[in-house]
């Protein structure tokens, strides 16, 4: 009997599928909406103790941002612009304590002298790793974004930063600072420009660290992820001659599942909304198209999810909502409340995987 072209290519039914998910979404205490502050993209969580703890982009703003025309060195160009990676801790998940700063801006002329912003975290042998994205004064449309690390014994810290960024954008391409990255003089690869979202994974005894490309000549919703790999965890780290090692995603989101690595890829590329899985952390396969997916999430990290459910890693954990979030409009209803909100200062939910009723996928 002869199929139709979408059923040829159909595979399975989404019930059926482990790598398949379903996300629901609440408020938080502690680090939600408040006008003049920016919390926004939230570090994976860690359990220490039975506390958890996250790390996040904090700015304190005498303004919503101005754009990068006419930022000065007090009014911010972007909402992670003139920020710093700040803490909070909580005992259950959903009320949260900000504790205060983690990683601070450091002093004029350094390499993280005007912003510090999107943490991840990795727990490993007793000690702590925090990577995050940092930027030198003046901010410009086209000025280059770095990736740096600081390590602690303890989850409070005191944090010890490297004394140089570990990723920097590959250093093909030519454009003016003040010019947009697509009015290009010659176009470099996809992160020529910026090294963002860093996520910090250690498999198979290296340290690897995922990041998120902007390329000169390219535009930053076409965005696509590579990946750097060290002995060590302070590096040095080797970009993948295999870069970009996705063709789609926004924030970088990672887990360690069987031996591998799962990631969660939104917003940006034909492979928006997906979940997908590299068995050698390196190529990726698409495993699941998903629905209205966390924005910039963080994901509570297990000690060893190798022997469990492959979406072990996508539990439950934190996200930001932001001027773009499609929760603004969650499928023409507003169950956050969010669109009470005036002003768009960005803030941080709970996201949670749920099993769906049966019928419903
Ligand atoms: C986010 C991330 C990175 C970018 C900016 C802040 O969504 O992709 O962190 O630099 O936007």
């Amino acid at each position: 009997m002869a199929e139709s072209a979408a059923m040829q290519r159909f595979e399975r039914r989404d019930a059926a599928n482990p790598w398949f998910a379903k996300f629901r979404y609440s408020t938080i205490e502690g680090l939600g909406y408040e006008k003049g502050i920016v919390r926004r993209d939230p570090s994976c969580i860690i359990d220490v103790d039975g506390l958890y703890f996250v790390w996040y982009t904090r700015g304190a703003h005498p303004c919503l941002p101005v754009g990068h025309e006419r930022a000065t060195e007090t009014l911010p160009a972007m909402p992670w612009d003139l920020t710093d990676v700040w803490y909070a801790t909580s005992d259950d998940g959903h009320t949260w304590v900000e504790q205060g700063p983690a990683v601070e801006r450091g002093p004029a002329g350094s390499y993280d002298e005007r912003s510090i912003f999107t943490p991840d975290v990795l727990a490993h042998e007793g000690r702590y790793y925090l990577v995050y994205q940092v930027t030198q004064a003046p901010t410009y449309r086209s000025t280059p974004e770095s990736i740096a690390l600081a390590w602690a014994d303890s989850p409070h810290g005191p944090w010890t930063k490297t004394p140089a960024p570990v990723v920097e954008p590959d250093p093909s391409g030519e454009v003016d600072v003040r010019a947009h990255p697509l009015q290009h003089r010659v176009q470099g690869t996809f992160d020529s420009l910026r090294v963002h979202d860093p996520a910090l994974l250690f498999r198979e005894g290296r340290y690897w660290l995922y990041f998120k490309g902007e390329g000169i000549g390219h535009s930053n919703m076409e965005s696509k992820w590579g990946v750097a790999i060290a002995d060590e965890p302070l590096g040095p780290y080797v970009k993948s001659p295999l870069n970009p090692i996705t063709n789609s995603g926004h924030e970088v989101m990672v887990w360690n599942f069987d031996g591998g690595v799962g990631a969660l890829l939104t917003r940006c590329g034909p492979e928006k909304n997906t979940i997908q899985y590299a068995a050698d952390g390196i190529n990726f396969e698409l495993k699941a198209t998903i629905i209205d997916p966390p924005q910039a999430a963080g994901a509570l990290r297990g000690t060893d999810s190798r022997d469990s459910e492959p979406l072990a890693g996508l539990s439950w954990g934190l996200c930001h909502v932001a001027t773009y979030s499609a929760h603004y409009v969650l499928q023409g209803r507003d169950p956050l409340g969010l669109l009470a909100i005036d002003e768009a200062w960005d803030f941080i939910i709970r996201w949670e995987r749920h099993d769906a009723a049966p019928g419903w996928v």
